[in-house]
């Protein structure tokens, strides 16, 4: 039988938002490039994964791995502790795959994110002429972000009390609104289980009287 850290707990999913991307800044007096760098690159720039509420990512993430431009020396590049994230320096836009393991104790495969590594402003209108001449960066720092969850389902029990136990691992919805959140699912999928179970006691005990009476029926016929 499997062990109770590595038994999965059926029938629930547990979602944790995170937020990814870069950001990027051009080189100027007060934003030199690092020391090293091809003189051609016109941005420094970090690309990063974190917990969307502020929680530590390395309870459940073991590592992070950032998946850049061949035309970058060593482009596979593994971070293995928070922040998970990369700072560098660069010419050019690139799509970037970010693949996120998780700590072992979590039996989970890992995961890839694509995002587009963005340097330069996006378009400020739907001119079409504004898209094919992308504003040339003589503006500040240039952010593009994303929101997501990655969605743990039937996680494993000890993986369930790791994302479970730290407080402020939901987001901070309003306190004066009533939200079905998800560790509200969780206590009604607790309270759903637990009144099944009276259910089915109370099914197997009539089944056994049925029976019970059909055989003492079958005795007085016969
Ligand atoms: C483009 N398709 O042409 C993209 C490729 C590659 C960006 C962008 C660093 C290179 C180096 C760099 O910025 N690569 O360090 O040699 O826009």
């Amino acid at each position: 039988m499997a062990a109770a850290s590595q038994r999965r707990i059926h029938g629930i999913s547990i979602s944790k938002p995170i937020i990814y991307g870069n950001y990027a800044d051009p080189v100027t007096d007060s934003n030199p490039l690092p020391p090293g760098a091809p003189k051609d690159h016109s941005h420094t720039w970090t690309l990063f994964v974190k917990d969307a509420t502020g929680q530590d990512l390395s309870l459940y993430v073991k590592k992070v791995v950032f998946k850049l431009h061949e035309t970058y020396p060593n482009s596979t590049r593994t971070v293995e502790k928070p922040p998970f994230e990369l700072r560098e320096s660069g010419w050019g836009e690139f799509e970037v795959a970010i693949r996120i393991y998780f700590n072992s104790v979590c039996g989970e495969r890992s995961l890839t994110l694509y995002h587009n590594l963005k340097l330069h402003p996006f378009p400020a209108s739907s001119d079409p002429a504004s898209i094919a001449q992308p504003a040339v960066s003589k503006v500040g720092r240039v952010e593009s972000v994303l929101y997501d969850e990655i969605v743990f389902n039937e996680p494993t029990e000890k993986m369930f009390r790791l994302l479970t136990s730290v407080p402020g691992s939901l987001l901070p919805y309003n306190s004066n609104e009533t939200v079905f959140t998800k560790e509200h699912e969780r206590e009604e999928l607790d309270r759903i289980d637990k009144a099944t179970r009276v259910i089915q006691r109370q099914l197997d005990k009539r089944t056994k009287e049925f029976k019970e009476l059909e055989v003492e029926r079958q005795r007085l016929l016969s």
